[in-house]
């Protein structure tokens, strides 16, 4: 293969059982509040490069997903084409090799030997206003009350 090494390539300069020098990374979704939304991710981890996961109580699909890539491989994981309503608010994982791009929607997840879950948490703008708004109609209900 000219010009880079592939996942089976890699794995059989290290172990030649195809699998044992491979880092599993988890890609996790939250979304706040939960929700049947399809959220859309591309990756350079394994061929194909993209999956979509959502945050409900369905199988339709899963809330989250591991891949598997040879640890001396950098990995990129962007969300993609977050729909209007919806901020990344913060992209939680649970190793120092990663750095975290919240404004670019992204991480890069740095070569090395340890797993990686990195969690995606999405909200929704509109949420907050629903909590004003039923706030402010029950302080209307009390104060009609009290007259
Ligand atoms: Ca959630
Ligand atoms: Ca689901």
């Amino acid at each position: 293969m000219m010009g880079g090494t592939s996942v089976y390539d890699a794995c059989d300069v290290c172990n030649g059982d195809g699998t044992s020098c491979l880092r599993a990374l988890t890609i996790a979704l939250d979304m706040q509040p939960d929700s049947p939304k399809d959220i859309h991710f591309t990756h350079n981890v394994q061929y194909g490069g993209e999956f979509s996961l959502d945050d409900d109580n369905t199988s339709t699909l899963p809330n989250s997903i591991t891949l598997h890539g040879a640890s001396s491989n950098d990995y990129r994981v962007t969300v993609q084409g977050v729909a209007n309503e919806y901020v990344v608010e913060s992209i939680e994982c649970d190793s120092d090799n990663v750095n975290v791009d919240v404004d670019q929607r992204r991480v890069i997840i740095q070569s090395g030997e340890d797993d990686v879950t990195c969690t995606f948490v999405l909200a929704s703008k509109y949420y907050f206003c629903d909590c004003i708004l039923s706030s402010f109609l029950i302080n209307f209900f009390i104060l009609r009350n009290i007259k």
